[in-house]
């Protein structure tokens, strides 16, 4: 009986860690439970900012309605060198058998005359890995919008993973110069296997073939298939349509060979996966 119930409790836990493996929207206005902060100066994130992002233009700002984590180099003030760091709680993907995994982050970042710098990193075991570079403005300014990027992590699995943000206004030695800043909305660890999209399938969801070695890749559902993202291993979009049709079919034949990642909404579903083009 032990026995059963402990297959049961492993099962249940397994099953938690599938698709969603970790997620932070960053809400609330306290920093959330299990992650720290680091900075070079008395300036520091704010989270749960729900205003008009520093940078991102007059007429059309962005923002974070639901509440996200910035930094606001201008409020800084002059004369002050900036690097943060936000790093997130470590997870063990080797017990929870995680086989490929992906980052999805929702974000802004306002540079001035190219002044500062957005950053993902991710712990590999053993060093800090760069996988998200962010130079400039990302989107450009008065877009109202927010940029996502996927990134491609399967090959920084390990049992003490974690991801890290670091915001750099590249004022070192401190200059009086002062640049914008980031925002940072939503962050997901997603487990790229095939459970992210479990419940899409469940909805007669399907995609083929895999790996892509003829031109398209064909999208199959029995809602309408609303956007179609494709991101590369740098997590820069290659791909988007709006096809609001029950089949989509996207030509791949530009792109080069390669490991890409597909974001899909289905009726009130999202889902993504992993492909490979041949
Ligand atoms: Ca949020
Ligand atoms: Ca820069
Ligand atoms: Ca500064």
């Amino acid at each position: 009986m032990k026995r059963i119930t402990y297959i049961l409790i492993l099962l249940c836990s397994i099953n938690l860690t599938l698709a969603q493996i970790q997620e932070e929207n960053f809400n609330a206005t306290t920093i959330p439970a299990g992650w720290s902060s680091t900075n070079t100066s008395s300036c520091d994130w704010q989270f749960g900012y729900t205003g008009p992002l520093v940078g991102s233009g007059t007429t059309n700002p962005s923002s974070f309605p639901s509440g996200g984590v910035i930094f606001d180099d201008n409020a800084c003030g002059t004369g002050i060198a900036n690097r943060l760091e936000l790093e997130g709680p470590e997870i063990d993907l080797v017990a929870a058998n995680v086989t490929s995994a992906a980052i999805e982050i929702i974000y802004n970042h306002q540079a001035f005359v190219g002044d500062g710098d957005f950053l993902v990193e991710v712990w590999d075991g053993s060093a800090w890995q760069t996988v998200l570079t962010v130079d400039n403005d990302a989107p450009a300014p008065n877009s109202g919008t927010n940029a996502t990027s996927v990134i491609d992590v399967t090959t920084h699995i390990n049992a003490n993973f974690k991801v890290k943000f670091i915001y750099d206004d590249e004022h070192n030695p401190p200059t009086n110069n002062i640049t914008l800043g980031v925002g940072i909305d939503d962050y997901k660890l997603i487990d790229t296997a095939t459970a992210s999209i479990d419940d899409l399938i469940i909805d007669g969801f399907s995609y083929y073939p895999n790996p892509v070695i003829e031109n398209n890749l064909t999208l199959n559902a029995k809602e309408v298939i609303s956007d179609v993202i494709v991101y590369n291993v740098l997590g820069q979009t290659v791909y988007k349509s709006q096809p609001n049709a029950l089949q989509s079919n996207i030509r791949m034949s530009h792109l080069p060979v390669g490991s890409y990642i597909v974001n899909v909404a289905v009726g009130e579903k999202k889902g993504t996966f992993k492909i490979l083009k041949q």
